[in-house]
C-alpha cells in the first residue's frame, strides 16, 4: 500500500490506506463490540451514571451527549423555559451550568437562592423539559464572572491563599461544595434518586494556574478529588484542562479546537469529554466582537467525534446571556457570548443554531457505531484523513479535508467524495454523506432592532450631580498612604476617591503638571473640583494606566481628588486575593523642576458615590435624592439621569441603545442591567457594545424607571428604547445539496421558519433557478439567467401566513426544469411579522 506521505502532495486521491486496525486488532475490535452491545442493550439496569473509554453510561447504555451552557444568573426565571426549550429542538441533551458561589452567599452564612439564583428550579426546569443536567460546582469558576466566582468575603478568612493546599480555603471550599451536593440530594437532582444531573465539575482548569502554587498545587488536586468523591453524589466528576486529573475523576477538555488539541482521557477507562468548546470568544470593552462561524463550529465538532472518540461535547455557551449588575469580570462587556446559538436575547441564531443542529442529527443517526464500533483511521494525503466506527450492523465515517484553499476529491470504500475546502462529510452507513460541515443549507437570519421610543423629551428627565468630594471629615479609611482599591471598597462599588490636599506656593515657572499611575482600570482627576482629566486601561493594555494632565493651581490649600474605578474585579489567575488595584502613584511637577510626590501625604479614601450610598437607583433612594431639571451641565461627566418610558407593545426582546453615553451602569426599576462602556471605542471605531437588554422580568407595562450613572459625559436625550427581531429570513438551497435528517421527504428544501409569535408575511424575493448568489440584503432583482416564471407563486403558497414553511428544490414542484442542464437553486427571502 502507499505509504500516506507519498501521496501527499496530490489533492485528488487514491485508495484509501489503512492506518491503524490490522486484522487482529480488528477480530479483538469485534468480540469487544459485541460484548458492548449487550451491555447497551441490558434493560434490568437500575438508575445509574458510570462511564468507560467510550463514554458515559447511563442505566448500563452507552450515549452520545450534546451538551450546552446556560447560566443561570444570566438570563431570568422567565426566559429559562424558552432558552431550554430552543437547546432541546437544537439536539442538545444536556444543559451546563456553573455554581456561583457569590451570588449565594454573598454574606458569610447568609444565602439567596432567589429570582434568578434559584437553582434548583432551573434544574428542575431542565427536567422537566426532558433534559441531563452538567453541574459544575467549581466553586471557582472563572466565567469571566466577578472574582471568578468566589465571594469577596472570603479574603478576609486569615491566612488564606486561594485555590491550594490551604486549610482555610479548603475548608471553606468543602463546606460550600458539600452546601450544593447536599442541597441537589435533598432535592432528589441526581440521577440515580430520579433527577437529572448525570455529571459534576470540581474546580476548573487548574492546571493553568498549579505550578504557580509550586508544592501547595498537587495537594490540593488530590485533595479538591477525593474531598468531591467523598460527597457520593452517585454521578461522576470532571476536572477540565487537568490532565493529571486523579481516578475515578474525568479529565476533560476546554477550548475552540479539542479535536486537534486534545491529548485524550488519561486512562484507557474514561471517555473524552469536551467542557467547553467555545461558540465566540467572550467580548471585552474596546475589542470588536468576533463570531465564530457556524461551518467552523460544526467542523470542530465533527473532528472531536471522529479523532478523539469523543462522546460529549458542549457548547460554551449555548446562550451566553446578559452580565446584570456589576458581575461581569475585568473589561468583560454586559452581553456575554451574544453570537451563542440563542443570542443574548434567547432569540435563535441563524444559520449556526439550524447548522449544528442538522450535525447533532447526523451524529446521533450513528450514535450506536460512534459509541460501541471499533475504529480504524485513514490518511488520505497531508491534509486529508478519514475515521470510521463500525459495528456489525451499522458503521458512520467522517472523511476530513483540512485544506483551507482546496476542494479534495476522496475514493473511499466504493465510492468518491467530494470534500468542500476545511470540511468534514460525515457518511452515514460509512456510504452516504448526511451532512457536510462547510455547507450551510440552513436559514439565515438578520436580527435587527426597532426604535420603538426616543427618550428626547427634555422634560421627562431629571439630574443629580454626583458631588466631587474634597474634605471628607468621617471616614476610617484614612493614612499616609494611598489604599489598595479592591480591599477598601471590598467590590461592592467600582468606585474608590483619593482626596488629599496640596500646599503650593508659586516660586517656579513653568507648567504645572499632574502625573497619576494607577493600576486599575479608570481614572478621573478633579483638582478645586475641577475636572482635569481622565485615562483608562484595557484588558490587553499594561498593568499601569497613567494621566500626565496640566493642572492650574491657586496659592496655598489645593483640592485634589482622583476616582479611581474598577471595570469588574479578576476572574482569573493564582493568588487572586492578593491581586492589587487602584491608585499607586501621584506627584506634581511644575516646569523642569523636581516631581513632588504626594504618595505620602495624608489621604482619606472615601468607597462608592453618594448617589451608591443613597441608594438612588431604589425607587426610596430616588424619591430622596435631589433631582433638577436638565440643564446646561448635562453633558459632564458624574451625572445621574433619571426618566420613565413605558414597555414597547408584544413580547419581543428589550432593549436600550446607549451609543450617545460615554460609561456607567444602567437601572431598570431598581435593577441594575449592567455596565456600559460606549466611549471605549473598538479598532473599528465603533462601541463594543452600544445595546443593553432590558429582560422583560424587569419590566412593568408603564412607567418604568431607568436610572443611569454617567461617569464619562454623555447625552441621554439621545437614548432609545428598541425591540429586537429577526424581521427577514433566507436560505438558498441546492438541489444537489444533502437533504435535512430532520424532515420525513428526503430531499433538499429550503426551510424557513419565524421566531414564536411571528409569521411570514411577505417574500421579498425568491427564484428556483440560477439565482445570482447572495440577493439578501438588496431588494433589487437579482435573478440570474436562468428562473422560473412560477417560483414566486410557489414560494407563496407555500409560506404566506405560516410560522414555518418548507419547498422541496426540484423541477416538478415549479411546473418543469427551467434551464435542463444546468445545475439549480432556490433562494427565498420572506419577512417574519
Ligand atoms: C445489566 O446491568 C447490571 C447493572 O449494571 C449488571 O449488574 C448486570 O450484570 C447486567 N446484565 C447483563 C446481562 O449484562
Ligand atoms: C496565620 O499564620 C500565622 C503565621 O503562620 C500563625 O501564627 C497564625 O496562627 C495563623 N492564624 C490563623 C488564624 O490560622
Ligand atoms: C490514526 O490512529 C493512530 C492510533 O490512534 C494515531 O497514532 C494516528 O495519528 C491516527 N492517524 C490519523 C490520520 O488520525
Ligand atoms: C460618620 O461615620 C459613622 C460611622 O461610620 C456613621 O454612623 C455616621 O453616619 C457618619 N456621619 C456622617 C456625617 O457621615
Ligand atoms: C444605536 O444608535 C445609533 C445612533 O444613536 C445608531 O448609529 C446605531 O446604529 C444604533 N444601533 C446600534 C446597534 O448601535
Ligand atoms: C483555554 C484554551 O484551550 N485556549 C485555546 C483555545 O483555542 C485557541 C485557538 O486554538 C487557543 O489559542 C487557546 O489557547
Amino acid at each position: 500500500m502507499a505509504a500516506a506521505s507519498t501521496v501527499a502532495a496530490t489533492i485528488s486521491v487514491l485508495v484509501a490506506t489503512l492506518v491503524v486496525a490490522g486484522a487482529s486488532a480488528a477480530a479483538a475490535g469485534r468480540a469487544r463490540v459485541d460484548e458492548d452491545m449487550g451491555r447497551r442493550r441490558n434493560g434490568t439496569a437500575r438508575r445509574e451514571v458510570t462511564y468507560d473509554g467510550r463514554a458515559l453510561i447511563l442505566d448500563g447504555n452507552r450515549r452520545m451527549l450534546f451538551s450546552g451552557d446556560i447560566h443561570y444568573p444570566r438570563s431570568t426565571p422567565e426566559m429559562w423555559p424558552g432558552l431550554i426549550e430552543n437547546a432541546k429542538k437544537g439536539g442538545l441533551d444536556v444543559i451546563q451550568t456553573y455554581v456561583f458561589w457569590n451570588v449565594h452567599e454573598p454574606i458569610q452564612g447568609q444565602y439567596n437562592f432567589e429570582g434568578r439564583y434559584d437553582l434548583v428550579k432551573f434544574i428542575r426546569e431542565v427536567h422537566a423539559q426532558g433534559l441531563y443536567v452538567s453541574l459544575r460546582v467549581g466553586p471557582f469558576i472563572e466565567a469571566e464572572w466577578k472574582y471568578g466566582g468566589l465571594p469577596f468575603w472570603l479574603r478576609s478568612v486569615p491566612n488564606i491563599t486561594f485555590r491550594s493546599d490551604n486549610e482555610p480555603f479548603k475548608v471553606h471550599m468543602q463546606n460550600f461544595v458539600a452546601k450544593i451536593v447536599n442541597m441537589m440530594k435533598d432535592e432528589n437532582l441526581y440521577y440515580p434518586h430520579g433527577g437529572p444531573i448525570i455529571i459534576s465539575q470540581i474546580e476548573n482548569e487548574y492546571k493553568l494556574v498549579e505550578a504557580a502554587f509550586h508544592s501547595r498545587g498537587p495537594p490540593y488536586v488530590q485533595w479538591a478529588a477525593a474531598m468531591a468523591v467523598n460527597l457520593q453524589t452517585g454521578v461522576p466528576w470532571m476536572m477540565c484542562k487537568q490532565d493529571d486529573a486523579p481516578d475515578p475523576i474525568i479529565n476533560t477538555c476546554n477550548g475552540l479546537i479539542c479535536g486537534e488539541t486534545f491529548l485524550g482521557p488519561n486512562s484507557p477507562n474514561k471517555p473524552a469529554l469536551w467542557t467547553e468548546n467555545w461558540t465566540s470568544r467572550y467580548p471585552l470593552f474596546g475589542h470588536d466582537p468576533r463570531f465564530r462561524s457556524a461551518a467552523d463550529l460544526a467542523f470542530a465538532v465533527a473532528l472531536f467525534i471522529a479523532r478523539k472518540k469523543g462522546s460529549f461535547v458542549n457548547y460554551y455557551m449555548y446562550h451566553g446571556g446578559t452580565n446584570f449588575g456589576r458581575f461581569a469580570s475585568s473589561y468583560v462587556t454586559t452581553s456575554y457570548y451574544d453570537g451563542a446559538p440563542l443570542d443574548e436575547y434567547g432569540l435563535i441564531w441563524q444559520s449556526t443554531w439550524s447548522h449544528l443542529r442538522e450535525l447533532h442529527a447526523a451524529v446521533k443517526q450513528s450514535e450506536d457505531p460512534l459509541i460501541s464500533g471499533s475504529y480504524s483511521n485513514y490518511s488520505f494525503g497531508e491534509q486529508q484523513e478519514g475515521h470510521a466506527f463500525e459495528t456489525e450492523s451499522d458503521c458512520v465515517a467522517f472523511l476530513v479535508n483540512f485544506d483551507k484553499h482546496k476542494t479534495s476529491n476522496i475514493q473511499f470504500g466504493e465510492a468518491s467524495f467530494q470534500l468542500a475546502p476545511k470540511s468534514i462529510s460525515i457518511l452515514s452507513g460509512c456510504r452516504t454523506v448526511v451532512f457536510e460541515t462547510a455547507k450551510i443549507n440552513a436559514q439565515h437570519g438578520l436580527r435587527t432592532e426597532q426604535i420603538e421610543q426616543s427618550l428626547n423629551d427634555v422634560d421627562n428627565w431629571r439630574i443629580f450631580k454626583e458631588p466631587i468630594p474634597r474634605e471628607i471629615s468621617n471616614t476610617t479609611h484614612i493614612g499616609n498612604r494611598l489604599f489598595e482599591h479592591l480591599s477598601t471598597t471590598k467590590d461592592e462599588t467600582d468606585y474608590l476617591w483619593y482626596l488629599s490636599r496640596y500646599d503650593y506656593r508659586s516660586n517656579g515657572h513653568g507648567q504645572l503638571v499632574l502625573n497619576v499611575e494607577s493600576q486599575a482600570h479608570v481614572l478621573h482627576a478633579y483638582i478645586n473640583n475641577d475636572y482635569v482629566g481622565s485615562v483608562h486601561g484595557s484588558h490587553d493594555g499594561p498593568r499601569n494606566i497613567i494621566l500626565k494632565t496640566p493642572i492650574m493651581l491657586k496659592e496655598g490649600h489645593n483640592s485634589i481628588s482622583l476616582l479611581s474605578v474598577m471595570v469588574g474585579s479578576p476572574d482569573s489567575g493564582a493568588y487572586m486575593e492578593r491581586r492589587s488595584f487602584g491608585v499607586r502613584k501621584v506627584s506634581i511637577q511644575q516646569g523642569n523642576h523636581k516631581l513632588h510626590s504626594l504618595n505620602n501625604e495624608l489621604w482619606k479614601h472615601q468607597v462608592g458615590l453618594s448617589g451608591e450610598m443613597n441608594n438612588i437607583y431604589t425607587q426610596e433612594g430616588s424619591s430622596r435624592a435631589q433631582w433638577t431639571t436638565i440643564d446646561k451641565s448635562v453633558h459632564l461627566p458624574l451625572i445621574w439621569y433619571k426618566t420613565t418610558f413605558d414597555t414597547p407593545w408584544g413580547n419581543d426582546p428589550v432593549t436600550l441603545n446607549l451609543s450617545s453615553m460615554g460609561k456607567g451602569e444602567v437601572w431598570i426599576n431598581g435593577e441594575s442591567i449592567g455596565r456600559y462602556w460606549v466611549s471605549f471605542k473598538t479598532p473599528r471605531g465603533q462601541p463594543s457594545q452600544s445595546l443593553y437588554h432590558i429582560p422583560q422580568y424587569f419590566l412593568k407595562r408603564r412607567e418604568n424607571t431607568l436610572i443611569l450613572m454617567e461617569e464619562m459625559g454623555g447625552d441621554p436625550l439621545q437614548i432609545t428604547v428598541n425591540t429586537m427581531s429577526v424581521p427577514r429570513v433566507y436560505s438558498s438551497v441546492n438541489e444537489l445539496s444533502t437533504p435535512s435528517l430532520l424532515s420525513r421527504r428526503k430531499q433538499p428544501a429550503v426551510r424557513l421558519r419565524c421566531q414564536k409569535g411571528k409569521h411570514i408575511t411577505k417574500i421579498e424575493f425568491a427564484s428556483y433557478g440560477y439565482p445570482v448568489e447572495d440577493c439578501r440584503s438588496s431588494g433589487r432583482s437579482c435573478l440570474g439567467s436562468c428562473h422560473a416564471e412560477t417560483t414566486e407563486f410557489v414560494v407563496k403558497d407555500a409560506c404566506l401566513g405560516r410560522r414555518k414553511c418548507a419547498i422541496p428544490v426540484r423541477p416538478a414542484k415549479f411546473g418543469g426544469d427551467p434551464c435542463p442542464g444546468v445545475e439549480k437553486s432556490l433562494s427565498v427571502v420572506a419577512i417574519c411579522g
